[in-house]
């Protein structure tokens, strides 16, 4: 069986480890949000949140995540310091029994949706949208350079839907885009996002990418003394914005990313969610081609439209069809005989939700509600493997 979890941003969350071992969760996915990034995650400090997840009797299964600092990203400034930091924290990690670490390789921003609050019929979910996007990019951000980056219908376009904006919606469409880091409250500002965007000027893929394999090579020996594994989560959206590179977005960087580095202990975070905004991202495809270093799972599914446009849907909607997903899930494991992490990754905010303070995507009853809708499918896919024999 999958093992199954939530996301916990901890004591600062309104969600409570209560509530999260109510709706029927045997581990949390945390971090230490309060120590800044590049710096060690001691022993004490891990044991420290280790046990308050305990008290709660679940156990801390992934950590999610353990930044990378944007040194490491450039390979300039103190990134030779980072990387000695971040081999001490994984090796504390793996002394208090904590075996798969998820971080990201996307510069500047963290995910990026352009819509907090997009009304669905069950609540409001998350959305990204491309004229929005850019209207953002060209008339509240002003980059620098920006209009190289978008063709004249595209840029014609972005201005007629800003121009059609109310303050109030221009205001919300500024502050969705600049939201702060996972686990932050602190948003962007403009004149923040603009200097750490100059930071990456002249890092095109290719160098990115080959940061992001030096990096994997020199922790490596790393992870096999401490036995922890590194699951990449995919970029998201899983497409170059703001003119920065992106270099986990299809089965070509997964195949450059395997070819390239030599410990099995890299692998992947396998987000339905981030892979399925790309159309050409055959999902149960890169499941089969990739199972075997899957080592955390986030499932969700994103709704595209004919423009790129997506939101997400429910967990048994949308073009990520998470059924034939879970049923490969199982039968890896299976063969493997390994039982994969898994969360429902960001849930709809339903009206109930409103009432706690809790982080966008990270709703409670909304997540609860994929949860459940997950518990059925994969239930639903060993009572039909009971009925052949298998
Ligand atoms: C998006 C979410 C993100 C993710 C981080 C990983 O699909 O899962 O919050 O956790 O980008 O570093
Ligand atoms: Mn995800």
């Amino acid at each position: 069986m999958l093992q199954k979890t939530m996301r916990w941003y901890g004591p600062q969350d309104g969600v409570s480890l209560q509530d999260i071992a109510q709706a029927g969760c045997t581990g949390v996915v945390t971090a230490l949000h309060h120590i800044p990034v590049g710096e060690i995650w001691t022993d004490q400090e891990i044991k420290k949140r280790k046990h308050e997840v305990e008290a709660a009797g679940m156990v801390w299964q992934v950590v999610e995540s353990l930044p990378v600092h944007e040194d490491i990203k450039r390979r300039n400034g103190n990134f030779q310091r980072w990387i000695d930091n971040y081999k001490i924290s994984l090796q504390n990690l793996g002394e208090n029994g904590i075996q798969v670490v998820t971080y990201n390789f996307m510069p500047v921003l963290d995910w990026l949706r352009t819509d907090l609050h997009y009304p669905t019929k069950t609540g409001t979910a998350l959305r990204f949208e491309w004229d929005a996007f850019r209207a953002f990019d060209l008339f509240i951000l002003k980059r620098p350079g920006v209009e190289k980056d978008y063709t004249t219908e595209q840029t014609e376009a972005a201005k007629a839907y800003f121009e059609k904006l109310s303050e109030e919606n221009k205001a919300r469409l500024a502050s969705s885009c600049m939201q702060g880091l996972p686990g932050s409250k602190e948003a962007f500002s403009r004149e923040n996002i603009l200097a750490l965007l100059k930071e990456f000027e002249g890092i095109d893929e290719k160098t990115l990418q080959s940061h992001l394999f030096q990096f994997l090579n020199e922790i490596s020996p790393a992870l096999e003394k401490s036995g922890v594994k590194m699951a990449i989560h995919p970029d998201d959206p899983p497409f170059p914005v703001l003119g920065l590179p992106r270099i986990m977005s299809h089965a070509d960087h997964i195949r450059a990313l395997l070819e390239n580095t030599t410990s099995q202990h890299v692998g992947l975070c396998f987000c339905t969610g981030s892979f399925g905004a790309r159309k050409e991202n055959d999902l149960p495809k890169m499941f089969k081609e990739f199972g075997s270093r899957i080592y955390f799972l986030h499932l969700r599914s994103t709704a595209r439209d004919q423009g790129g446009n997506f939101f997400e849907a429910d967990h048994l909607a949308g073009d990520a069809n998470l059924y034939t997903i879970i049923k490969l899930a199982t039968e890896l494991q299976h063969v493997e005989n390994r039982s994969i992490p898994m969360r429902p990754d960001h849930g709809h905010q339903l009206q109930i939700d409103a009432a706690i303070d809790s982080f966008p995507g990270y709703s409670f009853v909304g997540r609860m509600k994929g949860l459940a809708e997950i518990c059925g499918m994969e239930h639903a896919v060993y009572q039909e493997r009971a009925e052949k024999g298998l």
